[in-house]
């Protein structure tokens, strides 16, 4: 999954992809390097961002999805806002991710309307802003697993056809708790659904390499990626999609070798 932030402000590529132009190019450079799908954002939600409001989130997003649709690569929405939701979905989304985990039942009721798979993700508030005060766990995992497994089970009765577990690496977690996610994703996948795992670029991979310059976090974003694949992982969530088909190339080669004995 392929990141497209249309936001001036993400922690990562903030302002790169402001002109509807530059949005298509880096969507087309990322289909072109092998990305299976594109997630589409129009809000930072790192620690601290601005809020957005809906109609400015939907100025930014909804021309590219449009603009994107005749591509053919299936198009996720990355909102917390149904409003935004609702609109992207109408226009021809394909996939609808929630950093929220669907706790405001419109979303999953938008995605089953809708007939699309939802990603549910773990964060330990559903506000950004205040979300590192809230990264508190006596077992990381369990309550994490608890929350999806709890979403997970409400979105499909409200008919969600498929929902994705996303753990939420970084979104009210210390570096301690990040490692302890991706270490034992595979109890996660246990669940039965399939895991994305998003740890493109993000701070913990800086506190471990030393990287500063998050778009420089390239080496240390494959080596957690690829871990989290041999636990299970089935969708990763990043920014540089050519080092990571590349990665995987070699990856899954050996790995195959492995499975033969
Ligand atoms: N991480 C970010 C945004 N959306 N969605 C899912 N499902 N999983 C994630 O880990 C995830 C996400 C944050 O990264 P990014 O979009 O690069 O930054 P920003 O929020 O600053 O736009």
């Amino acid at each position: 999954m392929g990141v497209l932030n249309l936001t001036p402000d993400s922690f990562s590529d903030g302002g790169r992809y402001t002109t509807l132009q530059a949005a298509l190019e880096q969507a087309r450079r990322m289909v072109a390097e092998g990305a299976d799908l594109l997630d589409l954002g129009g809000e930072s939600t790192r620690p601290g961002a601005e809020p957005v409001s809906a109609e400015e989130e939907k100025c930014r997003v909804l021309p590219v999805l449009e603009a994107l649709l005749p591509l053919g690569v299936p198009l996720s929405i990355d909102t917390r806002k149904p409003e935004v939701a609702a609109e992207a979905l109408a226009l021809g989304a394909h996939l609808l991710n929630d950093v929220t985990g669907l706790r405001d039942e419109r979303m999953a009721a938008l995605a089953a309307r809708y007939g699309v798979p939802a990603v549910v993700m773990h964060m330990p508030v559903p506000d950004p802003a205040t979300m590192q005060q809230h990264a508190r766990y006596t077992d990381v995992v369990g309550e994490v697993k608890a929350f999806l497994q709890a979403q997970a089970h409400q979105a499909l009765r409200a008919g969600v056809p498929q929902v994705v577990l996303d753990p939420g690496i970084g979104f009210g977690k210390t570096l301690e708790h990040n490692l302890e996610l991706i270490r034992r994703l595979d109890e996660l996948v246990a669940l039965g659904h399939p895991v994305l795992l998003g740890a493109s670029r993000k701070r913990f991979i800086g506190t471990l390499t030393g990287v500063e310059a998050a778009a420089e976090r390239v080496a240390g974003t494959v080596a957690a990626h690829l871990f989290g694949v041999s636990r299970g992982a089935r969708l990763l969530r990043v920014h540089d999609v050519k080092a990571h088909r590349e990665a995987l190339a070699v990856w899954e080669a050996l790995a195959q070798e492995v499975a033969r004995g």
